[in-house]
Parts: C-alpha cells; sequence; structure tokens
C-alpha cells in the first residue's frame, strides 16, 4: 500500500485526520483547525521573521513554522526581515533591532522570561515574541502556539511571563541496562548502548515536549545509580545526549554515587573529609565539565534505603553535600541533596526522620546545594500532608520532590490526574511566617530569599509510543512543567489547556474531561487510602491492596505499620499522646492536628488512632465511612468509565480504546482495593458491614494470596530498590 496515492487513501478512511493517533505528539499535534477558525487566525500568522541564527533561534523557527502550517493548513513564510503584515517577529534586543527599538519592559523577566505583544511597525500590524535570552524566546514561541491551540484570541496581546522556580527538573529513575524503577511506560528513552554515535532523533522530540513546558533540566539516571555513569564512556554518552538538549535550553544533570572513588576511582574510602576523596571528585567535576561545559550537577540520594553516603564515615550530611558542592562551584554546578532519609537504627516514627535529621544541619550547606524534599514526609502517597521540612530550613535552599510516575495511583492503568494534588500541596499553609506562607512561597524562595529554587518531577516517560504509558499520564508531565514554572498555577485551567491541546476544545467533551480529570486524585484515594491511610499497597510493586502486610523487610515498609488497625481502632497516632509528629509543624497546625476533632479528616487516620465508631462529621461511625469511602471510590470509577464511553464521537479510535480499556482496568483494580481492605480491616474491627453494603466475594485468605511479581516498574531483574555497588576500574 506504500505508493497508493492520496485519494486512494482518502476512499479507505486513512487521510491524516481519521487516521488512529498514537500519542506520540502528546499536546505539540499541531493538527488543523477547522477553517473559520483557521480562516481568523491566518491574517496574524503570514510570516515567521527573525534574524537571529543561534541553534534555539533556529530551533524557535522551526517549532513556530511547524506549528502554523500545521494549524493553519498553509504554507508559513520565513525571513530575516517584515514583509508583510501578520509577521511574528522574534528574538531578543541583541539581535533584532526592531525589538530593540520597541523598547519592550523587557527588564523584571529574569532570563529565561519572554514578552508577547501586539505591536505595529512601519504601518504593519504584528506580533512580537521577545525575551532577553533565545531560550526566553523559544518559551514565549510556545506559548504563542499554545493561545492558537487552545483558540485564544491573539490581535491584542500583551503578556509577560517568567518562571517563578528557577530549576525545573525531571528526574529520570532510569538505569544504564535501559530499564527503569518504577516506569510504566517501557523501557528507558535513553538508549546508552548506541550513545554517543547515535542519539535517537525522539531525544529531538522530548526536548521539545519539555521546553514547551518550560522544563529547563533533566537528571538521566535513577537516585539508585551506578558509578558506571561516571566513567569517561559514559560522560561521552551523556554528553551527546546534552548536545541534543542544549538547544532547547535544558540542561543535563547526573547522580553521583557516593561511594564511586572506591569504586571506579580504586580509592580505599569515600570519606567526605579525607583529602584525596574530595580531590578525585573535584577531578571528575573537571572531566565533567570537559565534556559537558554546561553541566547542570549532582543529584545525590546518601545513606538512604541503602545507599552509601556520610553516615557511613561518621560524617553529616551537610559534610557530604558541601565536598560536592566545593567540586562543582568553580563550574557554576549545584548539589541536589536528596532529605529522603530514614534509618534502620531509628526506632522513631519513620515521618519524623528526615525532619529530625536535616532541621538541625540548617545553615550549615553551602549556597550551590539543595535540598531535595519529597513533598510529603512518607513517600508519594495518595495523599500525605506536606512533609514538616517545608518552611523549616530558612537557611538552606529547599526543592521540592514529586512524583509524575504513579508507583503508589495506580500505574499507567488507572486515571488520576495528579494536578490537584500538587496544587493541594503547594497551596497548603507552613505557617512558616505567619499565615500565607505556603508551600509554593518557600520553595519559590520568595519565603526566604533562597539563592537556589528547583521543582523535581520523577520522570513517567519511556519508549512507549505515548511516552507516558497512556494518554491521561501525559497530563501529568504536563502538569509537571506548568506547575514547576508557576507554582500558584491552578490545576483546573492547565487541565482544561491539556485537554484542548490534546484532544479538541469543543465544551461537550472539554467540560466532562476536564471534571473527569479534577475529581480523579479523590477517587482513588477512596479506593486506596480514604481517610488519611497510606502506604497500604503490597510490598515491592506497590500496585494492588496489601493492608494486612507484616512481613517486609522492616517495619516502617509494612502497612500495618502505617494503618495500626486493632481490634480498638485504626490510624497512627502523630498526636502529643504518640510520635508527637505535629510538633514538627509550625502552630497553629501543631496544634490542629494535635487532636482528632479539628483534624481534617482527610487527614484523620494519618495523625491519630481513633476508635472504629467515633463519629464522623457526617454523622456516621467511623467504621461505615471508611467503608462508605472505599464503595464511593468504586462507584466514581464507574462513573469516569461510563462518562469516557459517550465522549466516543470526540476521539480517535486509537486513544479513545486505550483510555477506555484502561479504564476498565480501573475499574477492576477499584473493585479489588475496596473488596480486600473492607475484608482485612473487617477482621479486625470484627464489625458487621453496614446496611446495604456488598459483602466483599471473596474470603480475606484469598485477598491474601495474590501477589504480583511481575509488576513492572521495579528495576533491573535481581536489583529492586538497592543496587549492589558497581566495580569498574577506571
Ligand atoms: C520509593 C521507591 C523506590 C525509590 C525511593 C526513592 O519505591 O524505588 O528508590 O522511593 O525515592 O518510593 O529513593
Amino acid at each position: 500500500m506504500k505508493f497508493l496515492p492520496l485519494l486512494a487513501l482518502a476512499a479507505l478512511g486513512l487521510t491524516a485526520a481519521a487516521r488512529a493517533d498514537d500519542g506520540y505528539d502528546l499536546w505539540l499535534r499541531y493538527h488543523p483547525l477547522e477553517k473559520p477558525l483557521a480562516a481568523r487566525y491566518a491574517p496574524a500568522a503570514t510570516e515567521v521573521v527573525s534574524a537571529a541564527h543561534s541553534a534555539t533561534a533556529d530551533v524557535t523557527r522551526a517549532e513556530l513554522v511547524k506549528g502554523l502550517s500545521g494549524l493553519l493548513a498553509k504554507k508559513v513564510a520565513v525571513g530575516e526581515s517584515v514583509h508583510q503584515a501578520g509577521a511574528v517577529l522574534f528574538g531578543t534586543p541583541e539581535n533584532s533591532a526592531t525589538i530593540k527599538n520597541l523598547n519592550l519592559p523587557l527588564g523584571q523577566l529574569g532570563p529565561e522570561g519572554y514578552l508577547i505583544r501586539s505591536a505595529v511597525v512601519g504601518g504593519k500590524k504584528l506580533t512580537v515574541i521577545a525575551g532577553n535570552s533565545d531560550v526566553g524566546v523559544l518559551y514565549g514561541a510556545y506559548r504563542f502556539l499554545k493561545l492558537i491551540q487552545t483558540h485564544e484570541a491573539i490581535d491584542k496581546l500583551d503578556i509577560a511571563s517568567a518562571p517563578k522556580v528557577k530549576l525545573r527538573l525531571l528526574n529520570h529513575w532510569d538505569n544504564l541496562d535501559a530499564t527503569i524503577e518504577r516506569g510504566y511506560a517501557g523501557s528507558s528513552i535513553f538508549k546508552w548502548w548506541e550513545l554517543p554515535e547515535h542519539v535517537s532523533p525522539r531525544m529531538v522530540d522530548y526536548a521539545r515536549a519539555n521546553a514547551s513546558i518550560g522544563i529547563n533540566g533533566t537528571v538521566l539516571i535513577n537516585v539508585n545509580a551506578s558509578s558506571l555513569v561516571l566513567t569517561q564512556e559514559y560522560l561521552q554518552k551523556a554528553a551527546a545526549l546534552a548536545d541534543t538538549f542544549r538547544p532547547y535550553g535544558i540542561k543535563v544533570y547526573l547522580v553521583a554515587r557516593f561511594s564511586a572513588p572506591i569504586e571506579i576511582g580504586g580509592l580505599k574510602t569515600a570519606d567526605p573529609l579525607d583529602p584525596q576523596v574530595r580531590e578525585w571528585w573535584k577531578h571528575k567535576a573537571d572531566e565533567i565539565y570537559h565534556y559537558i561545559p554546561d553541566f547542570g550537577g549532582f543529584l545525590i540520594k546518601a545513606n538512604s534505603e541503602g545507599q552509601p553516603g556520610p553516615g557511613d564515615y561518621g560524617r553529616t550530611h551537610a559534610e557530604g553535600a558541601n565536598m560536592f558542592a566545593e567540586a562543582l562551584a568553580p563550574h557554576g554546578g549545584v548539589v541536589m541533596w536528596r532529605a529522603f532519609v530514614y534509618s534502620h537504627e531509628v526506632p522513631d516514627d519513620r515521618i519524623k526522620q528526615a525532619y529530625n535529621e536535616f532541621k538541625p544541619l540548617d545553615g550549615k550547606f553551602l549556597p550551590n546545594v539543595i535540598l531535595q524534599v519529597k513533598n510529603g514526609p512518607l513517600d508519594f502517597q495518595p495523599r500525605e500532608p506536606f512533609s514538616a521540612l517545608f518552611g523549616a530550613t530558612p537557611a538552606t535552599n529547599t526543592g521540592l520532590e514529586v512524583q509524575i510516575t504513579k508507583e503508589y495511583l495506580g500505574f499507567n492503568t488507572h486515571l488520576v490526574y495528579l494536578g490537584t494534588m500538587w496544587q493541594e500541596l503547594l497551596g497548603s499553609d507552613t505557617f512558616a511566617k505567619g499565615p500565607g506562607s505556603t508551600v509554593a512561597k518557600v520553595i519559590d524562595g520568595s519565603m526566604f530569599g533562597y539563592k537556589q529554587t528547583m521543582m523535581a518531577g520523577v520522570s513517567n516517560i519511556g519508549s512507549d509510543r505515548n511516552w507516558s504509558g497512556s494518554i491521561f499520564d501525559q497530563a501529568n508531565w504536563y502538569a509537571f512543567g506548568r506547575l514547576a514554572w508557576d507554582p500558584e498555577a491552578k490545576a483546573d485551567v492547565i487541565a482544561s489547556d491539556w485537554v484542548k491541546q490534546t484532544f479538541t476544545s469543543n465544551p461537550a467533551f472539554l467540560k466532562p474531561v476536564t471534571a473527569l480529570m479534577m475529581g480523579s486524585r479523590e477517587t482513588a484515594v477512596d479506593y486506596m487510602t480514604p481517610l488519611g491511610l497510606a502506604h497500604q499497597m503490597g510490598t515491592s510493586g506497590h500496585y494492588g491492596p496489601g493492608p494486612w502486610v507484616d512481613s517486609a523487610g522492616r517495619a516502617d515498609w509494612n502497612p500495618v505499620y502505617y494503618n495500626r488497625a486493632d481490634k480498638s481502632g485504626i490510624g497512627f497516632e502523630r498526636g502529643p499522646s504518640g510520635s508527637n509528629a505535629v510538633a514538627q509543624y509550625f502552630p497553629p497546625l501543631s496544634t490542629i492536628w494535635a487532636k482528632p476533632e479539628t483534624t481534617p479528616e482527610n487527614l484523620l487516620l494519618w495523625f491519630h488512632h481513633v476508635p472504629w465508631n467515633y463519629a464522623m462529621k457526617s454523622g456516621r461511625p467511623l467504621w461505615d465511612e471508611l467503608v462508605g469511602r472505599y464503595d464511593q471510590g468504586v462507584a466514581n470509577v464507574d462513573a469516569m468509565a461510563a462518562e469516557w464511553l459517550n465522549l466516543k464521537p470526540y476521539v480517535d479510535d486509537e486513544r479513545f480504546a486505550l483510555t477506555a480499556d484502561y479504564l476498565t482496568i480501573q475499574k477492576r483494580d477499584a473493585r479489588l482495593w475496596r473488596d480486600a481492605s473492607i475484608a482485612y480491616f473487617q477482621s479486625v474491627s470484627g464489625l458487621p458491614l453496614p446496611a446495604g453494603v456488598k459483602k466483599p466475594p471473596h474470603s480475606l485468605g484469598f485477598y491474601e494470596q495474590l501477589e504480583w511479581p511481575y509488576a513492572p516498574g521495579q528495576g533491573a531483574p535481581g536489583r529492586k530498590i538497592k543496587p549492589p555497588p558497581v566495580e569498574v576500574a577506571q
């Protein structure tokens, strides 16, 4: 069929419009607008004009031409100076005399901001996309294209935007053997084996997608790292990726395994106070910058889940981090030191440990260190309160890590939009400096004047054609970028922008789908871990329910550690009579969360152990409420799936079918979560099911013996979460 003429293809119904869409183009589809709309935009997009010719200016030009010619289904002229009304002129005051003469207020925009203005120059109406740097202009170009994709007016534009957070990074948990820890979208897109000779063209599309949402850095490998990535061979491979990403404003970062001086350097120790070790890292940094002159820096997981670290030598996290910081500082690099630390030896409540470890070290880190703190004090659960470290470290740059990949939220097959979860987090008031001290204001640096600001998202990207394993998981990548640019952006606006660009702006589709996304996270909370429960997932894979599990390697990996369900009640007591984790928060939270009566019900069992007959606001006893939440979760997923079926007329067959099938899986899983959880908690509470509630179809024993040994995302075979040290001679 290779040579069939277009007409014949049309007869077979296989023209571009009718063809199935595999989702590869993400939110950058640039499909032709309907004719009347295209006619409306055409006069304002006659030609793309710029005299700039840097690598970034070239990709900006290419993107504008691709976008405009796709959307408007016409050829768009390209030139160095304005010839016609309706030109789209882009550049900086340095490379465009017209932009310089317009005297635009670029001062407030910083190096990455942009301005889009409708202007009249020499009697011709045009649109100007300007910034202080080529990358700022590139971001502006993507915004301009988005305006058309989302059907906004473009005739009287006056838009200024600048990122509030400096480092907006993806953290890939990709291994060098192409497996991905907690990846549910295939294998790694970074084909280390083929680098540096072959750089897959997909790397360009990856960079385009990231740049379109303002992501400006990527950590290429797993936090549970192999030292091998720091050898010359792999640095050359990383350099090939850095060269590809550079025009898009994206810097490359690597994970530094603390014990690398031993494993690949032949030293006897990795003690951060040992002069030879410090020298080794300095040389290593020099070597890296030789290959990657704009290398971003290191991300480090130390003394966490078996990873080596300064604690192995009796040194503090600050002493460890500062060693790397000194090595990177001459080159302008940063160290992102993860606060995800909890110890085997410490008998204290797991969720208190990171704060206890790092709070005393506040102010002891060098200025190019950023403490990278997970959103909650535990581990990416469907719902947690914000980590008490936000607001507690005024003298230490503190950045945020969220998980885009849905390790604890049903992998790629459950439709769960995370924009609402992150909005809840970023909008949470820490009260660090009184009311209004939101997490957003901590991490954007405005609260404490941090010199370095950072938001990182654990990537959900893999080799699947649709990148994220499902169409709706693309929205989580998209939302992450938007929120890293502006942590105060609204989840519903982001969802609706994504739907418009990814599917359609037709209100008959847009409204229900945005609503479905907005409710989806709460629905997952309801069928998995309602009322503040956390970490009820089965061991290892973290997919299905396992509230009964008490046999994992350490106490705080067990669901029973977190639910504490017994005859007397359920929940983890973290008020003053329990672990007193509430004391790590600022007043009034420390008082509000100290008592069950004043604790919001969505965090009740996180903070308190309450009796099964505890009176809830609904008037129902806790047991009935808990069961009701599981049922609500199941009902909501059923409604989501039914709603999707109604929307078939608006979606191409391929994306429709994939989403419909995944919702069927989600319906099955939501029931399993509901049935297994109710069966277990009933075995503990000994209470009858509330009237009218369906009995789980199987006995508890049935659910307890379920296993998912081949659940994806567990990393290289045999490596799981603790890779053995790599021993390679340099
Ligand atoms: C946990 C993951 C584990 C990661 C760890 C981390 O299960 O695979 O290595 O987080 O963030 O949630 O280091």
